[in-house]
């Protein structure tokens, strides 16, 4: 049989705003664990999965759709937890209806136990699946469930 080389599939995670303060702030409701205790576990499970990750965070909104419409080559699958503007951002729905890949929300909370402002999200309108309340493992499950989603074997 021929050996073909076959690229490690690519899968973006993107981080809205105020999520660089996660594990040093509102414990109760977002955890210990830091953004970077998070990033470590998922690129130990993508090595384990044969995937490769780029994780990022932005405050900003721009900044966010450019990353997302960057999505659109070399990316296989997009992990994005938009924070609070998962229910305001129109910019980053139209984004994400630019790809034609696989996306996953991840909330760290149940954002339907919250207020009713955080009930609503834009970018479900786009996704895949949605994972919400399970903490820094909605991220460990989003990327494995990906790893299913792409599989090209
Ligand atoms: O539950 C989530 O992951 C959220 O996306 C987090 C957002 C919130 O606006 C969404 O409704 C739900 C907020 C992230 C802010 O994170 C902080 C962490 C520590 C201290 C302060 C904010």
């Amino acid at each position: 049989m021929p050996y073909v080389d076959q690229m490690v599939a690519k899968i973006l995670i993107l981080n809205g705003p105020n999520l660089n303060l996660l594990g040093l702030r509102e414990p109760e409701i977002y955890g210990r664990e830091t953004l970077d205790d998070i990033r470590a576990m998922l690129e130990g499970e993508a090595r384990a999965l044969k995937l490769a990750i780029d994780f990022r965070q932005t405050n900003s909104e721009g900044e966010l759709v450019d990353w997302i419409q960057g999505a659109r080559q070399g990316v296989a699958g997009l992990i994005l937890n938009a924070g609070a503007y998962t229910h305001t951002s129109i910019a980053v729905l139209d984004a994400l209806k630019a790809l034609k890949l696989p996306i996953i929300e991840v909330h760290l909370s149940n954002v339907y136990r919250r207020e009713s402002f955080r009930h609503v999200s834009y970018v479900s309108q786009a996704a895949t699946g949605v994972i919400a309340g399970l903490g820094s493992n909605g991220y460990l499950l989003a990327l494995q469930a990906l790893a299913r989603l792409i599989d090209r074997t």
